[in-house]
């Protein structure tokens, strides 16, 4: 029998200075324990031991020349965490505040949300403490090639498939492919989140956000509620928040906020028009890391140095970094009369604000459930470069919504609580975990 504290303990123990690692690992044993000590098959195949140690992690140097022609050195990193339903899948995140624990969390996070998609990936992560922020275009390009240089020794296209995350957009993949086909010669995919006219699918850079909202919709309809009408809150202003708000304006929601790390913008008018919409790829596409512009642009309120959590809204989506949204931000929503939360970023909330989240009695969606819709677009994409075709517009959008759909009845089928209730983050936890740890057993060791 597995006990929660002790083996916690003991996973502290064997990774130090690895607080995400631990945080997430923590919350994904609490919701399963009790499926795990109930099956003597689990325990006999000594499960959560197996599932919370990376098959390997692959670290290295990047070496580049700045445009003073100085050398710079930035450290990458590749954890392959598990391959038992699929090559190892995930992104690769270009940001200061990358290290080793922080790609374990998310890789983590990745094998259980990928189970999720019911699509054939394991669960990788990767990335560089590299600060895109201020770089000039060539120094991202001379970066990326580096890195590549030497990650291309661990990827295949049925071995691992990375894709972007923060900091690495379709820009930064066109320049990690391009080096992938410099030195290897092939056009075999290897990477998602590509470009249309090279492989890439319709649909893939919206996907996250897009799927998030067709997720919250699921949440809605399954209370008898709407959408139309609502205000919402989203954090960040990249690839996820960009999809997110165009989506929830769609369906009749109005977005009233964004962020950077500069603080954030409250647009009471809404979010809502396609000038707007653009203006968001044209901040990311800066790499000046702000929001601010966005308030003269528009004549919008810009609030420095805080986050949106503070403005009344019916629905927030934090859609920008790990543990963005703390217990004290979500007593200040939940006074304010949130009503749905929807985590488009992995492990937005912290422990405590999932807790205050789930004691207010509001629907609170974990992002491995909510955010899976970047990924499982990721394995569509995967799916259309082995039959060298492109599908519509509509054919992958229809095909991403019935995944969203399916990952919320998942998460419904195992997280009912009740009479009425549904624990989404146990939901979440128990169906992603049973696929993964049914197929390792089938495996052997
Ligand atoms: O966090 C994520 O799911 C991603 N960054 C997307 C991963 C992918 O392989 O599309």
């Amino acid at each position: 029998m597995y006990e929660l504290t002790n083996f916690i303990a003991d996973l502290e123990k064997r990774n130090p200075a690895q607080p995400e690692f631990v945080q997430a690992t923590e919350e994904v044993i609490e919701s399963i324990i009790d499926v795990v000590n109930g099956n003597p098959a689990y325990l006999g195949a000594k499960i959560l031991d197996r599932i919370t140690e990376p098959d390997r992690v692959i670290q290295f140097k990047v070496e580049w020349e700045d445009d003073n022609q100085e050398v710079q050195v930035n450290r990458g990193y590749r954890v392959q965490f598990n391959n038992a339903l699929g090559p190892y899948k995930g992104g690769i995140r270009f940001h200061p505040s990358v290290t080793l624990g922080g790609l374990k969390f998310l890789a983590f996070e990745q094998i259980f949300k990928n189970s999720l998609t019911g699509l054939p990936l394991g669960g990788g992560k990767g990335g560089s403490d590299f600060n895109p922020k201020g770089k000039s275009d060539n120094e991202i390009m001379r970066f990326a090639k580096s890195f590549l240089t030497e990650l291309q020794k661990y990827l295949g296209p049925d071995l691992d498939v990375p894709a972007g995350d923060i900091g690495v957009g379709a820009r930064e993949i066109g320049f990690l492919y391009g080096q992938w086909k410099r030195l290897r010669g092939d056009h075999v995919g290897v990477f998602t989140g590509k470009n249309r006219n090279w492989g890439g699918s319709l649909i893939r850079p919206e996907a996250t956000g897009f799927g998030a909202v067709y997720f919250l919709n699921e949440m809605i309809g399954s209370r008898g509620d709407i959408l139309a009408g609502k205000t919402v809150g989203v954090s960040g202003f990249g690839n996820v928040s960009w999809g997110s708000v165009m989506k929830a304006t769609e369906l009749g929601a109005r977005v009233i906020t964004i962020s950077g790390p500069d603080g954030y913008i409250h647009d009471e008018a809404g979010i809502d028009t396609e000038e707007k919409f653009n203006y968001l790829l044209t901040l990311r596409a800066s790499n000046n890391d702000i929001v601010e512009p966005y308030a003269k642009k528009f004549g919008a309120t810009f609030v420095a140095g805080k986050r949106p959590w503070e403005v009344p809204v019916d629905v927030a989506i934090p859609c920008a970094i790990q543990n963005e949204l703390n217990g004290e931000d979500a007593n200040t929503l939940l006074g304010n009369g949130v009503k749905y939360v929807v985590e488009a970023s992995n492990m937005g909330c912290t422990p405590e604000a999932v807790a205050a989240f789930q004691k207010g009695g509001i629907p609170f969606a974990p992002g491995k459930a909510a955010n899976a819709g970047g990924v499982a677009v990721s394995g569509l994409e995967m799916t259309q470069n082995s039959m060298k075709l492109s599908w519509t517009r509509e054919e992958v959008d229809e095909k991403l919504q019935l995944i969203m759909k399916t990952i919320h009845a998942s998460c419904l089928r195992e997280g009912k609580k009740g009479s009425d209730g549904v624990d989404y983050v146990k939901g979440a936890n128990i169906a992603g975990f049973r696929r993964v740890a049914d197929t390792m057993i089938d495996m052997g060791y």
